[in-house]
């Protein structure tokens, strides 16, 4: 009796994160590197202790644009969801998005107790 009812919970509970992670994020990998042509639109994420500077920051579908991250007070980084954005202070990439979404920007430093507290989006539409 008391397993079935940890089966079922279990499998109500990867359920609810299915479907949580469904709606927020896309699957694949959602950005490629393109070349630098060096007029490119940037897009500068910011962040502090323990927070980025927008809780969302917006780009175009097929835009090339300069994704940079700079640190304000301590030490954080950026992680883009579903691309291999990641960038510590001061560095940059050359990016385009192919598909529209919301992608999770989290902290890709432990940086202390506020670390998983530090989410924004980068919206593509
Ligand atoms: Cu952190």
């Amino acid at each position: 009796m008391g397993k079935r009812i940890i089966t079922v919970f279990a499998a109500v509970m990867l359920s609810l994160a299915l479907a949580a992670c469904s709606s927020e994020d896309v699957s694949g990998s959602a950005a490629e590197r393109v070349e630098a042509a060096g007029d490119e639109r940037e897009v500068l994420i910011q962040g502090g202790n323990f927070y980025f500077d927008s809780e969302e920051y917006h780009v175009s579908v097929d835009e090339a644009v300069k994704i940079i991250y700079q640190d304000i007070e301590g030490a954080h980084g950026i992680h883009i969801a579903n691309t291999n954005i990641r960038l510590r202070n001061n560095e940059s990439v050359v990016v385009k998005f192919r598909e529209p979404g919301r992608y999770k920007i989290t902290c890709s430093l432990y940086c202390g107790v506020g670390h998983t507290s530090m989410t924004a989006y980068l919206v593509v539409e």
